[in-house]
């Protein structure tokens, strides 16, 4: 409770703290009446019951003290939250891209690590994106939590206020191997951060447009890409492969090359792969441009 590793911590801490002593306040107080009353108004023999019939001052008083106190708890939750969507303008600017199941962290320069790694006493604004389904940014010593949503902008920041290593957690069920879905934020010195940044490399071209291309029309539905049969051919090592097709009834060998893998796209039923059944495979034709085949066959080239 109650430290300086961000720039939140006293902030959450308290309105945490003033929350549970007035939660554990009213628990003690409202308990201890109700045993008092149950001892003291218990059914004795030959005793009528007395009927009380309002009283304004009882009941105008526990409506306003129970309102103050709630609008009041609202009020430090309401001042608390405010300043963690307001980023100063100068903070460093980090994407962390969360996908099934990791954390990637790219920094200016486009270059990346799987341990976010932020400079003492300064703001980082961290840009959060998700690759494919809901995951969650939470930083328990830091006392900030926000979801990775896809296809949308979200984002957290905070100043980092001790050196030391902070656990980054995924809170969002994310898939089988969710649990092991986590991360470290590692705070550095400001000399040490440049140090570091410098030394790490530049992340390679992106090669992976034909990835996206794949993954949005469906392929990876019956194609795999680590060697494994599905239903259809796995993309693995495809490129360059000599195969086994049936062309118009016939059994001929081919060499894999951009103009059969751009034919098995727009007209997939031509050369049927030996060992898999034909009219799977719908026709791509005037679904995916060109342009993107090209990226495909570009992808398919790096799966060696
Ligand atoms: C419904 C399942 C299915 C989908 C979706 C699908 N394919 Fe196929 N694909 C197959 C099957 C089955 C074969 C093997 C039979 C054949 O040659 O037509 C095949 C064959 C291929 C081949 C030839 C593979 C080889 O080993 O020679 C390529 C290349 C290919 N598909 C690319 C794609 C691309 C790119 C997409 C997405 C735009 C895609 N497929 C979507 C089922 C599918
Ligand atoms: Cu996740």
């Amino acid at each position: 409770m109650f430290s300086n590793a961000s720039n939140f911590v006293n902030g959450v801490d308290s309105a945490f703290l003033i929350i549970t002593g007035i939660s554990v306040f009213f628990l003690v107080a409202l308990t201890a009446a109700m045993i008092y009353f149950v001892v003291k108004y218990n059914r004795k023999k030959g005793k009528p019951a007395v009927q009380i019939k309002d009283n304004s001052l009882l009941e105008i008083t526990w409506i306003v003290i129970p309102m103050l106190l709630v609008l009041y708890m609202f009020y430090i939750g309401w001042e608390g939250f405010l300043p963690m969507r307001e980023v100063p303008k100068d903070a460093i600017e980090i994407t962390a891209v969360g996908s099934m199941w990791k954390y990637e962290f790219i920094y200016p320069g486009n270059k990346s690590s799987d341990t976010l790694m932020v400079p003492l006493n300064k703001a980082v604004k961290v840009n959060l994106a998700s690759k494919d389904v809901l995951h969650g940014f939470s930083v328990p010593g830091f006392r900030i939590k926000e979801d990775m949503v896809p296809q949308k902008n979200n984002y957290s920041w905070f100043t980092a206020g001790e050196l030391g290593d902070f656990d980054v957690y995924c809170t969002v069920y994310c898939g089988v191997s969710h649990s092991y879905m986590n991360s470290i934020i590692r705070v550095v010195t400001p000399a040490d951060y440049d140090k570091w940044l410098k030394a790490l490399p530049v992340k390679k071209a992106d090669n992976s447009l034909g990835l996206k291309v794949l993954e949005k029309n469906g392929c990876i539905a019956c194609h795999t890409l680590d060697g494994t049969k599905s239903v259809g051919p796995t993309f693995k090592g495809l490129h360059g492969a000599t195969i086994d097709v049936t062309t118009a009834g016939a059994n001929r060998k081919l060499t894999v090359d951009d103009a059969y893998l751009e034919s098995s796209i727009t007209d997939p039923n031509k050369d049927i792969v030996t060992g898999y059944p034909p009219g799977v495979m719908k026709s791509y034709k005037g679904i995916i441009k060109d342009k993107d085949i090209k990226l495909i066959n570009e992808y398919l080239k790096t799966l060696k």
